[in-house]
């Protein structure tokens, strides 16, 4: 059985706590490897690591740096296809996703590279003669990062290629369900000459390694992806030790579909977000918002696409919907639908685990679609990471998206129409942190900033160049040449 292991100050290593944890196959049940677990003493050691690295990685020219990611991006771009394979199959997302996903990593990886000749501060004219002034980026020192089984590789370098860049030091603790990926990722970074303790894994339970990861006082950063409820005790205990935190967490996503959209255009929309990925993207579509004129034939029209979607181990190229992550998973998106059931909605397909013989060994949830959902519904408002969608039918484009913001998360939003006026009123009012128009609410790209508003996060970017606001301090800095004292604020002003 392959073993998964820590990565600490250049070596691999196994957790402290001596104790394996199985990876399953969501596909078939079938174990895949074993990873090590860690303590806080596993978390503490690779913290070490990567202060003292960081010391030395700081120094080192912004541009010198890059050349190491570019190294990256080419090895990632070379090994695209056994990384989307180990992700598939320990993640359970169709191998063409698992290849868009390796591909997102490679794009930011060449992206952040780029970057290493940028990292543009500003030169501001000083309101005093003979001095200068300008602001420059510096790094933030040690940044925790804390990764979701759902994008294993693409979040992952999201995070940790603008970081070093930066040239901050890392220490990474993935998802339990997704170490394998993460290892393959960590090789890469190994393979292209990253000083040790630049990167440095910790494998573990989010209770014991993320709680470390928060409290260690060296780390100086947490960023965050997952769930609402952790984030917020992240950031509760990082405010109290004022730690720096972004967080990217929750999505109750919606297409809204007008009266004179191409309908045809729209479920293919619905159906690529609501069911890639199983439902289980942040970005996923949860809602569909539909103009009352059209809503029956759009339910027609996705009634009948849905029959086509296949279900199954996402390495079988033909399959379009993969499993979901585990039982627990299964289990809850099933209770949403039974809540779903009890709040008076109606199902139109779907609702059931899939149990016929070729699939009982994986977590297959089928494709499920309510109608007659209202905003106030429990399913119209809590994020189900599955593939279930909620049709809630309105008036105009007002209520629309009266009824898009009406949710407590501001991830991504999206709205059919061919009507220029109704797509910028959009554009203007749809409150959220990305808005697509004639797409689906997915398929976010690496050089604009990825986030959200209200409860989606806490006001930070993922990817684009905003991210190195997330792994950087301004500094301010002021050259005085005039060889005397000059008082701003008094000397430049006459006396009154
Ligand atoms: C996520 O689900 O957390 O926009 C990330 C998208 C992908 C990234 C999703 N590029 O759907």
């Amino acid at each position: 059985m392959s073993k998964v292991l820590n990565y600490i100050n250049g070596e691999w290593l196994e957790g402290s706590l001596k104790k394996f944890v199985p990876v399953v196959n969501p596909a078939n049940g079938k174990v895949l490897a074993e990873v090590t677990q860690s303590s806080d003493k596993d978390v503490h050691q690779a913290v070490q690591a990567a202060k003292n690295a960081q010391k030395r990685w700081r120094l080192v020219p912004a541009p010198e740096r890059a050349e190491i990611l570019y190294k990256v991006a080419h090895l990632l771009k070379e090994r695209k296809e056994v990384i989307a394979q180990i992700l598939t199959s320990e993640m359970g997302k169709v191998i063409d996703e698992g290849r868009g996903e390796v591909q997102e990593a490679i794009d930011m990886a060449y992206y952040m590279a780029g970057e290493g000749r940028r990292l543009f501060g500003q030169t501001i004219p000083s309101e005093l003669r003979d001095k200068f002034a300008m602001s420059v980026r510096v790094p933030v020192g040690v940044v925790g990062i804390i990764t979701p089984w759902n994008f294993p590789i693409a979040i992952a370098s999201w995070k940790s290629l603008p970081a070093l860049v930066s040239g901050n030091a890392v220490v990474w603790k993935p998802a339990t369900e997704t170490p394998m990926t993460a290892q393959e990722f960590v090789k890469i970074y190994e393979e292209a000459g990253l000083p040790k303790g630049l990167i440095n894994l910790v494998n573990g339970s989010g209770s014991v390694v993320g709680t470390a990861m928060v409290e260690h006082p060296a780390i100086d950063l947490i960023s965050f992806t997952g769930s609402n409820e952790v984030g917020k005790v992240i950031n509760g205990r990082a405010g109290e030790l004022l730690k720096r935190t972004s967080l990217e967490m929750g999505g109750k996503n919606a297409i809204t579909v007008l009266e004179d959209a191409d309908l045809d255009l729209a479920v293919e929309g619905i159906l690529w977000g609501a069911f890639g990925t199983a439902g289980q993207r942040c970005t996923a579509t949860s809602r569909v918002i539909v103009h009352q004129e059209v809503k029956e034939e759009l339910e027609k029209k996705l009634i009948h696409r849905i029959q086509t979607l296949k279900l199954g181990d996402g390495l079988d190229e033909t399959v379009k919907i993969g499993p979901v992550i585990n039982q627990a998973a299964l289990e809850r998106i099933d209770g949403y639908v039974k809540i779903g059931q009890k709040e008076g909605a109606k199902l139109l397909t779907g609702g059931i685990i899939v149990t016929e013989k070729s699939l009982d060994k994986g977590n297959f949830y089928a494709p499920t679609i309510f109608t007659d959902v209202t905003p106030e519904m429990r399913i119209a408002k809590e994020e189900i990471f599955g593939p279930v969608i909620s049709i809630l039918p309105v008036k105009n484009l007002e209520e629309a998206i009266e009824v898009n913001n009406s949710v407590e998360f501001g991830l991504s939003s999206a709205i059919y129409t061919v009507d220029v006026n109704k797509a910028y009123t959009a554009i203007r009012d749809l409150d959220t942190g990305i808005v697509y128009i004639n797409a689906g609410t997915t398929g976010a790209e690496i050089h604009l900033p990825f986030g959200g508003t209200k409860g989606t996060g806490n006001g930070h970017r993922d990817s684009g160049v905003a991210a190195l606001d997330v792994y950087t301090e301004w500094k301010a800095v002021y050259v005085d040449y005039s060889g005397k004292l000059q008082r701003a604020q008094i000397d430049n002003y006459e006396s009154t």
